[in-house]
Order: C-alpha cells, then structure tokens, then sequence
C-alpha cells in the first residue's frame, strides 16, 4: 500500500524549467500587456521549433486535439478517414467531430502503427484520408503509405503527438505526409502546459490554418473569407514553451540514459516495439509488452504495492469506442490488452529505476511460478 512517506512514481512527470526565466518572459508580457493573440511570443516560439526541427510551416495552437481537428478541416474532409485503433483517443474523436467517419485498420504486430496492407484491404470510393498515429513516436511505414494516398488520391494526416524531436531518414518525422499534427500537453516530451501544433509543408494549407486558428478573420479590419475557430496559444503557453524548448536536447539525452538502463536489466523478460531502421528517437515513452493480460495485472500490482504507477497506454482500442463502427482488429485488441508504459521522465534517478525493474522481475518470475 502507498505509504505517505514513499514518494509516488507516476508515469511521467513535466522536467519544469527554471522559473527565474519563466519570470523573465512574464515580465515583458506584463510590460506590453498583450496576453493572447498572436503575440510576439507566439511568434518567437513557431521560429524557434522551426528551428530547432528543421520545418518550413509550423502554427502553433491551443492543443493537439484542435490541432487535428484544424488538420481535417483544411483539408476539406467530410467522408471516411482509415485511421489506427491503437491511440489516444483523441486520434478517434477528432475525425468524428469533424463529421468524418473513422475507419479502422489493424496495425502492424512490430511497430504497433497502422499496417499499410490492412489499409488497402479497408478502402473504398468513399475514403478521403489516411489518419495514421506515429505511436509512441515510432514512424510509420511512410513510404508505403505515400504510396497508397497516391494511387488511390487520399490525403495524409500524421497524428504526430509523440513524435517531437524524432527524426527519420535524416529529416523530422513531421516532415512526412500533408500535414502532422503535435500536442504540447504536460505529460509531453515538449510541452507548453496545454498546447499543439500544426506542421505542413504546403504554403497555400499553412495560410489557410493560420486563419483558421484566429476565427477565419483575414486581416485587422476582421473579414472572415471561411470558417474559423479560437485555437490560439495565449503568450504565457508560448512563454514555457519557450524555456522548455532550451531544455528539451538534453531531456531526450537524460531520457535516453533511463531508457538504457531500463534496456539492460529487462531485454530477454519483456517484449518490445520495434523501432524502423533509420529512425532517431526522441525517448518520449517506454511500453513493454507482456505475454498476457492477466500477467501485465499480476506486474502492475507489485509496482502499485510500491507506489509505482505505470499506464496502459493506450487500452482499450480505439475500435470500441461506442460512436464508431465494427471493424475487426485483432492485432491491436491483443497487444492493447497486453502493453504498459513504464515511468519515464528526466528526474528518475538510478536508484529508482533499479527498484522498478527488481519489482517487475520478481513479479515475472513469481507469475510464472504460480
Ligand atoms: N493524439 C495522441 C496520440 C495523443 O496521445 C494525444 C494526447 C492527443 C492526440 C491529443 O493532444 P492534447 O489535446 O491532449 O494536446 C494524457 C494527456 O492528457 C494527453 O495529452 C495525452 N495524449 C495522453 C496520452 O495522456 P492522461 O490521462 O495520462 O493524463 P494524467 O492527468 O493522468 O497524467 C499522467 C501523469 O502525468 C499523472 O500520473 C501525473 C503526471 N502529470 C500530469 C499532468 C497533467 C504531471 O505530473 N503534471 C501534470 O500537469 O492523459
């Protein structure tokens, strides 16, 4: 049982910045007395993930949620979506809300995103788009789905809320597809508390979610050429984002660290997805997959026993949800009733890391005894 004195491990915890630069940034916007709407601040931010990822268009908004929901709507999609079953939940909702139908295809059984064959065997007259989530930051298969959305004219949507700091082939995973979409909530690798953004190479679809953001208003003299809605970051959102950003190399370093020494006491015991050759991770999560769902409680309750509070991202799947439709998924049905994210964050110290996998180890080893 948790005693008050044992300090809870969560599965993750946001590394604050220090709050002197915090300060800092809360002083100028104090001075210019300008809160939200596209302030400099929000501006300052865009340029420096630019930067920092190497990306031609990147609109930062209020969550990656309305960030997909702004990615569906640019695109001008009002028909059948083929998405994953295994993500948040948000990867689903969006495209209903968006008056779109998710179509669900089985992902693949090693790097746990959308199967590129299971697409195809989906599709219809009626499919616009292809909404695939780079799961954990693992890429997709990119080069096949490319090929799909060209041979069958459909639009790509990266669901890309893990993958900040993932690079692929040399180049951001978000520079893949017609747009990809992060979220900057503070469970996040980046994060600017709530938070999002769009990422798009295109300039005429960067113009247009840029209005859409702001209410659809084109200009000061507020004209509204199409619809819009308030997806804004207010400047104190882009004012932590911009002290997390300073941080956020050597947060994938310390993660790095963590997930090595994680590697080294639990490969050969637990299962793992498999990261595509060519990738450069950003150690956003660290899931291990067990033989079965009745050994993953057995393991998550020694770690409760010691105040250890690892996730099941993500169970159930997506498919279940009760306003979409029936499509068999059996890959993504057995492995979400199977994975645990373990704790990951820059403040885990050996020690700690140490105690989870002794209790994990024991647990497996007293599971398989019983
Ligand atoms: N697409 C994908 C693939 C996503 O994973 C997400 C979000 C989205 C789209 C949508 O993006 P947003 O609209 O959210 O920007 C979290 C987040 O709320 C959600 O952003 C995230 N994915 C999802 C995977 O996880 P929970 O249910 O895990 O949050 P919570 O409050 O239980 O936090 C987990 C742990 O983190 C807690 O045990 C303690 C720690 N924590 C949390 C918060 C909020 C802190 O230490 N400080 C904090 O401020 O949902």
């Amino acid at each position: 049982m948790h005693s008050p004195k044992q300090p809870r491990i969560l599965v993750t915890k946001p590394a604050l910045p220090d709050m002197d630069s915090y300060i800092d940034y809360l002083r100028g916007i104090w001075e210019r007395g300008q809160l939200t709407n596209n302030g400099p601040l929000v501006k300052e931010l865009e340029i420096r993930i630019k930067d920092y990822l190497g990306l031609k268009h990147c609109l930062v908004v209020s969550s990656g949620t309305i960030a997909l929901q702004l990615a569906l709507k640019a695109l001008e999609l009002d028909g059948d979506v083929i998405t994953t079953p295994f993500s948040f939940v948000a990867t689903s909702s969006a495209i209903a809300w968006e008056g779109c139908r998710p179509v669900f295809a089985d992902i693949e059984n090693d790097t746990l995103c959308i199967d590129p064959d299971r697409i195809e065997t989906v599709l219809t007259e009626h499919t616009q788009a292809i909404l695939a989530t780079h799961i954990y930051g693992y890429p997709c298969a990119v080069d096949s789905i490319q090929d799909l959305a060209v041979k069958h004219q459909l639009k790509v949507i990266y669901d890309a809320a893990h993958a900040f700091g993932v690079n692929y082939r040399n180049q951001s995973l978000l520079n893949f597809g017609d747009i990809s979409t992060l979220s900057f909530h503070a469970t996040k690798l980046f994060y600017t508390g709530e938070g999002g953004a769009v990422v798009c190479n295109d300039d005429y679809l960067a113009e247009r979610i840029r209005r859409m953001r702001d209410f659809g208003i084109n200009g000061p003299e507020a004209f509204y050429p199409e619809i819009g809605i308030n997806a804004k970051m207010s400047e104190l959102h882009a004012a932590l984002g911009l002290c997390v950003l300073s941080g956020v190399s050597e947060a994938i370093a310390r993660r790095k660290a963590i997930c090595s020494r994680y590697d080294a006491a639990l490969t050969g015991r637990l299962v793992r997805p498999v990261l595509r050759e060519g990738t450069e991770y950003n150690y956003a999560y660290y899931p291990v997959i067990f033989a079965s769902q009745a050994e993953l409680q057995h393991v998550r309750d020694a770690l409760n026993e010691v105040s250890v509070y690892p996730r099941r991202y993500f169970y159930p799947p997506l498919s279940r949800l009760d306003y979409v439709g029936q499509y068999p998924v059996p890959l993504a049905e057995d492995i979400s009733a199977r994975i645990l994210c373990l704790p990951l964050y820059e403040e885990l110290d050996e020690e700690q890391i140490d105690m989870i996998c002794s209790v994990v180890l024991r647990a497996l080893n007293n599971y398989s005894k019983e």
